[in-house]
């Protein structure tokens, strides 16, 4: 009995001192079948108890009970602790550093062209104007013939153009769209409408000049439409695009489509009238042609022009975007360079 307790003891020491160096859960379980399991030193010795004297058999029994008990206990506090450990590690290694700053999306801009189109049309809308566009190859016919420009007119060949085939052509303006428009209408009036689009004319790319540009035209059509009301329309228009201070002046011009027709200059939008660079001294800038609707285009598009009389306009955006944001080469508003977009991104 006495060695056997001492086993016990040995056992129990042995168990525990073991179990302390242990720091991997699959160790721990070999540990518990090692020390706790059938096969173990601790049922082998309880299996002796047989052996005993009668009377020696229940302090053995509560010796072997209280030294499982240890080992049992010392098993789940070690088991515990081990899955802290190792939860604590895995949390460690899994930790995200939310300090690191993001990669920043970029926000976009809307192109100066787009914005200074977006502008106008808003202008013209308040003044009841309504927004058409139309198709960029047009034929011939609408292009030209129909805006008085015979196939032997030579202002023709003031617009070098893209030709597709005999009868079609990339528009050399959007004035087909305002023929189309007269035409749909059938002799309604009145007619007010802006067309916004882009236009092509065979042109040396250069600082000033690119053979693909955008326009924006009006075309009122109405009975006793009169000058005064294309000058009043575009004052108006002038004011509400570059302040109230704004003032137009006409001076005599030619175009085919309009008789009389008329340059449309504004007080320069650099030094209001003084004379500097940008207006090369005169104070003025040219910013748009326009004139009354010529009779012969009123009449092919089916307005009889001692009935009905009309203005008509035309304007480059790109032009009016360059004065706004003081934009020295047209060719940066094709190029697409970010490092100028960006400049136009609100904050
Ligand atoms: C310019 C000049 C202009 C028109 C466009 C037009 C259209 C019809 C009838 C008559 Cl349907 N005229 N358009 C008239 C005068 C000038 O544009 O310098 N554009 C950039």
């Amino acid at each position: 009995m006495e060695a056997l307790i001492v086993q016990l003891r040995r056992l129990q020491e042995t168990a525990l001192a073991e179990l302390t160096k242990i720091s991997a859960t699959k160790d721990l379980t070999n540990w518990r079948v090692q020390y706790l399991g059938k096969k173990s030193e601790l049922n082998a010795l309880s299996k002796q108890m047989g052996g005993l004297r009668q009377e020696e058999r229940p302090l053995f029994g509560e010796r072997v009970n209280e030294v499982r008990n240890a080992l049992e206990a010392a098993y789940l506090e070690r088991q515990t602790a081990l899955a802290a450990a190792e939860q604590a590690l895995r949390l460690a290694q899994e930790t995200i550093d939310i300090t690191l700053p993001g990669r920043a999306i970029g926000r976009g801009a809307i192109h100066p062209i787009s914005r200074v189109i977006q502008e106008i049309e808003d202008i013209f809308l308040g003044m009841g104007f309504s927004i058409v566009d139309g198709p960029e190859i047009e034929t011939d016919h609408y292009n030209f013939e129909l805006l008085n420009l015979p196939k032997d007119h030579p202002a023709r060949d003031m617009q070098d153009t893209f030709y597709l085939s005999d009868e079609l052509l990339l528009r050399t303006h959007t004035s087909p769209m305002q023929v189309r428009t007269m035409e749909r209408m059938q002799g309604d009036v009145p007619i007010k409408v802006i067309v916004p689009g882009r236009v092509y004319r065979r042109d040396e790319d250069d600082a000033t000049h690119s053979h693909q540009f955008t326009q924006i035209e009006g075309l009122v059509v109405g009975e006793g439409i009169r000058m005064s009301d294309l000058k009043g329309t575009l004052e108006s228009f002038a004011k509400a695009l570059f302040g109230p201070e704004q003032r137009v002046r006409l001076r005599p011009s030619y175009f085919p489509f309009t008789e009389p027709s008329a340059e449309v200059d504004l007080l320069c939008v650099h030094c209001h009238g003084e004379g500097c660079r940008v207006c090369k001294g005169t104070g003025w800038i040219e910013i748009l042609g326009a004139g009354m609707v010529h009779p012969r285009v009123l009449d092919m598009s089916g307005y009889d022009s001692t009935r009905y009389s009309g203005f008509a306009f035309g304007m480059g955006p790109e032009r009016i975007a360059m004065l706004r944001y003081g934009i020295s080469d047209i060719r940066l508003l094709y190029q697409n360079d970010l490092r100028f977009l960006a400049q136009f991104a609100r904050a």
